[in-house]
């Protein structure tokens, strides 16, 4: 089986937000037309209680049942499956979607016979990369997908550099277009 998995496609990660990308947003309309080419559809949410440690790094962002932390209204949440929650106790990041606490995301895929992970999303400097190597620690087969993820670029370098680490660690990374005509064959 085959999953789609959505990292964070939240208000304050897309360009309005407190923790922007600059150029998220324009994922968006990709990510809705991949959903209809998986057997599951699967999204993380960043889900941060209004006082934790993280917010010493970090602007605060996605504090839990606020708007920040919605899914921003452009995407198409109709196919999602399962939302997994993470960064939700006050001591800890939480940048993998492994790391959820509502649902565990390895037991999901296990369950559900799902071997191959395509990961789109935000931020790819972190959480993307983060659940990426966790996927590949698991053994799960993972696929990035480069018109998929967007990042924040705190440095220009950064983004490059989480798309090499994650290939080094094993991800294969993917265009869009290979999915759609591979399936579509
Ligand atoms: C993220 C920074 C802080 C992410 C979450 O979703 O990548 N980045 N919290
Ligand atoms: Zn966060």
């Amino acid at each position: 089986m085959k999953a789609l998995l959505i990292v964070d496609l939240q208000n304050d990660f897309c360009q309005e937000g407190t923790l922007p990308t600059p150029k998220g947003d324009s994922i968006i309309p990709v990510i809705n037309k991949l959903m209809s080419e998986f057997d599951f559809v699967l999204a993380s949410k960043d889900w941060h209680p209004e006082k934790t440690i993280h917010f010493e790094k970090w602007p605060v962002h996605c504090v839990r049942e606020t708007l920040g932390a919605a899914f921003h209204s452009a995407l198409d949440t109709s196919e999602i499956d399962q939302i997994f929650l993470k960064g939700t106790g006050n001591k800890d990041d939480g940048y993998s979607a492994f790391e959820a606490t509502n649902e565990s995301l390895v037991d999901y895929l296990k369950i559900n016979k799902i071997d191959k992970l395509y990961v789109t999303g935000l931020v790819i400097e972190y959480c993307v990369k983060q659940t990426v190597l966790d996927a590949l620690k698991y053994g799960f087969r993972t696929f990035v997908i480069k018109e998929a993820v967007e990042g924040i670029y705190q440095r220009e370098e950064d983004v490059p550099n989480a798309l090499e680490e994650m290939k080094a660690a094993g991800a294969s990374i993917i265009s869009a277009k290979e999915i759609l005509n591979e399936i579509e064959q």
